[in-house]
């Protein structure tokens, strides 16, 4: 029995450091070749994300251009959507401390990302699509995993109490920004909590991109290089408590979130008040016969949409006039987690699990916004939307022989989803706004629909010596469609212009029909490193095919020039080659070490069924950076080369943009409990178009059809800035 409880608690400790004292160094280095239990595992993918590079960061989709593999989409100041290997957005599982959340708003604009700020990360780990199928369902682009959560406790009779105050200035957009953590424990119970907020203004890009002028007729001034639409303000609390009981540690986290407005240069409307509640209660144990966790969380989120200080407020129509375009959109997510990991002998691991997630949605354009079509009613968007999952999985994980590991699994996911009956502001097809006879139809139409679907993974890795492995996979991953795609009904231009989750100026219809995507993904990753242990490099190509891509079809060329598009179920491919290196270069008495940091991105994506390239694909791009340390002192000067991006889809019509150099510079230093990071930004100012920048809408007379694609552009990105932040540590 003594033997036993030794045992327990050796494996409990292990359990511990596994999953809180690793959590650390992964956030710190730049390691792409860590070795985990399980093939693609992990963000073994990743080239990392610097403490640095989060402390500088009020974006955290930002930081995914770390990760091997992984671009962010430009989506407003700090919600910026993700990418992997050419999936994106919530094509890809977003798990913020085990929990799974999704974006309430027709343009995403609170994407589960926005919720985290970089500053309270733990640790982020970037899955590619050949994830196990024990990381998630309901997604086909891969999973990220973010922990916000790390208790340390204390080894004697000691109380514990550490914290840290942050803040930081950035010149561009005149961000401020402060932070605050303070935790306390002792050797069984920690108690901890986390602040932020920022406020940032319009950003700057290199140079003109438009002509100078007021943002809008009733609108301010706006430089010919300022990008409209652009300012933010958000808030950010967490309190979390956690206790451990024998071998088990039980953890509530609440969390609240404010943005008192986010505005957006590549959407017609802006967010003018994001609230969010979160509440998630977990339990972790460690038993001779394996591990269980087990999760239960409730995520609420109030958002309202309408047009922000840049976008025409006042509009004159025939029937009079309209003040604004309110809209709100209230989303509640509930969701409950069992995983379980038995150890069936030496050399299996038995995974098994099931989860149940609720998801309602109602978004709603209130009628107080004048006279005309827009009066009478409330334009119920989505009415009473309901996406609801139900998943469960097995999964083996075997360790033939010491070098040789497989893991093999498979998840049935069933979706249901729902909406309520519709209307439009006014029953009426007037001046083609078809609102009577578009939610007839929909409301005639079966709208309950189940969905049944099958992931599989089967993945291997051998260890050909010790830093040099050779993984090969094989998955096939599947997601219903989201709540905005399977149900907004209005083929009104104003109304689908509403709904874009793509930030390229064309409206969007739903449809009730839509089957959910299957992507079927092949990879291969290499990994070697050099018998010095002077140089690393990792190879990931891959090649991945998906039935009913969910992609859209054109039912309206536009006056403005834009589209009005309706989703519709097609095949695409996508392939592509993620390279990642490192190496040590030279080591100098007086200057320290220096070492060069590169990672290459590739990738190609087609609509096999429309014949034309897919959308936001990130063009050829090599990151490349010299990063030197001495003592506390560390220097890092990095230079993005960005090829043109000239296979663009023309159903959205797509813009070609230029390819482009960056650099960057960040200094640090670190006095004992006080550190000081300095940073430029594009030293060179570089004035360049964001290859997955969007088309811009960030002024004007955005609501209807005042903005012409003829007279438009892409979205420019920020041009130079000075950053500097100081933070304390106690
Ligand atoms: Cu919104």
């Amino acid at each position: 029995m003594k033997k036993m409880k030794k045992i327990i608690a050796g494996v409990f400790i292990n359990f511990l450091i596994a999953n809180f004292a690793i959590a650390e160094n992964r956030i710190e280095g730049i390691d792409i070749t860590k070795e985990f239990d399980v093939p693609f595992s992990d963000n073994e993918l990743g080239i990392g994300v610097s403490e640095n590079e989060k402390i500088m960061s009020n974006d955290t989709g930002k930081l995914i251009d770390n990760f091997l593999g992984g671009n962010s989409i430009h989506n407003g100041g700090f919600s910026s959507l993700p990418m992997i290997q050419g999936l994106s957005d919530d094509r890809i599982k977003i798990k913020i401390d085990g929990m799974d959340l999704i974006a309430s708003c027709a343009n995403h604009m609170n994407a589960p990302l926005s919720y985290s700020d970089p500053v309270n990360i733990k640790n982020i780990s970037v899955l590619a699509g050949l994830s196990a199928v024990d990381q998630g369902g309901d997604n086909i682009g891969g999973v990220i995993k973010i922990d916000t959560v790390k208790p340390i406790f204390s080894v004697d009779e000691n109380q514990i109490f550490s914290g840290q105050f942050g803040t930081k200035y950035k010149s561009n957009n005149k961000t401020i920004s402060a932070n605050i953590s303070l935790n306390t424990a002792d050797q069984d119970t920690a108690l901890s909590y986390f602040g932020s907020y920022v406020k940032a203004e319009n950003y700057y890009a290199g140079g003109t991109f438009k002509d100078a002028g007021l943002a809008a007729s009733d609108r301010g001034w706006l430089d010919s290089d300022e990008v409209g639409s652009t300012a933010y303000k958000n808030q950010n609390h967490q309190v979390s408590f956690s206790k451990v009981i024998d071998n088990e540690i039980y953890q509530v986290i609440a969390a609240y979130h404010d943005s008192p407005y986010e505005n957006f240069d590549n959407q017609r409307m802006d967010s003018v008040g994001n609230k969010n509640y979160q509440l998630n209660l977990s339990q972790k144990g460690e038993y001779e016969w394996g591990k269980l966790t087990s999760r239960i969380y409730v995520d609420d989120t109030n958002h309202k949409h309408n047009f922000g200080p840049d976008k025409q407020y006042t509009y004159n129509n025939s029937s009079g006039q309209s003040y604004g375009m309110p809209m709100e959109a209230d989303g509640i997510t509930a969701g409950l987690a069992v995983d379980t990991e038995i150890f069936l002998n030496d050399q299996d691991t038995l995974k098994v699990g099931s989860e149940i997630q609720y998801y309602q949605l109602d978004d709603t354009w209130a009628s107080n916004s004048g006279e005309g079509m827009m009066t009478g009613n409330a334009f119920l968007n989505i009415n009473n939307g309901k996406r609801n999952r139900f998943d469960i999985y097995g999964q083996l994980d075997s360790l033939w022989t010491e070098n040789w590991i497989t893991s093999l699994g498979a998840r049935l996911g069933i979706v249901q989803t729902d909406s309520d009956d519709v209307h439009g502001y006014n029953q009426t097809d007037s001046m083609s706004s078809n609102q009577l006879a578009d939610s007839d139809t929909f409301n005639a139409s079966k709208r309950k629909k189940t969905d049944e679907n099958i992931d599989i993974s089967l993945l291997t890795r051998y260890n050909m010596e010790e830093d040099s492995s050779i993984e090969l996979g094989y998955s096939m991953k599947t997601r219903s469609p989201n709540l905005y795609q399977r149900y907004t009904w209005s083929t009104w231009t104003m109304a689908a212009n509403m709904n874009n989750l793509y930030g390229d100026g064309n409206g969007y219809v739903g449809n009730i029909d839509l089957e959910p995507e299957t992507a079927h993904k092949i990879g291969l990753v290499l990994n070697h490193q050099d018998d010095n242990k002077n140089w690393r490099i990792k190879i990931n190509p891959y090649y991945t095919y998906i039935s009913d891509y969910i992609d859209a079809n054109v039912i309206a060329n536009r006056g403005d020039g834009y589209r009005n598009l309706k989703f519709d179920n097609q095949t695409a491919t996508i392939y592509g080659l993620d390279v990642g290196a490192d190496m040590h270069l030279f080591q100098t008495l007086n200057f320290g070490n220096f070492n060069l940091l590169s990672k290459f991105n590739y990738q190609k994506g087609r609509n096999t069924d429309a014949d034309t390239d897919l959308y936001n694909m990130m063009p050829p791009n090599l990151t490349l950076a010299i990063n030197q340390n001495v003592g506390s002192w560390n220097n890092s000067l990095s230079m993005l080369l960005v090829d043109k991006k000239d296979n663009v889809n023309s159903t959205r019509q797509e813009r070609e943009t230029a390819g482009f150099t960056k650099f960057d510079f960040v200094t640090s230093y670190q006095w004992e409990s006080v550190s000081i990071i300095g940073e430029v930004e594009n030293i060179l100012d570089k004035s360049y178009a964001d290859p997955l920048g969007g088309e811009y809408l960030g002024q004007g007379a955005t609501m209807s059809t005042g903005i012409t694609r003829a007279n438009g552009t892409q979205v420019y990105a920020m041009g130079r800035s000075f950053n500097v932040a100081l933070s304390y540590s106690f």
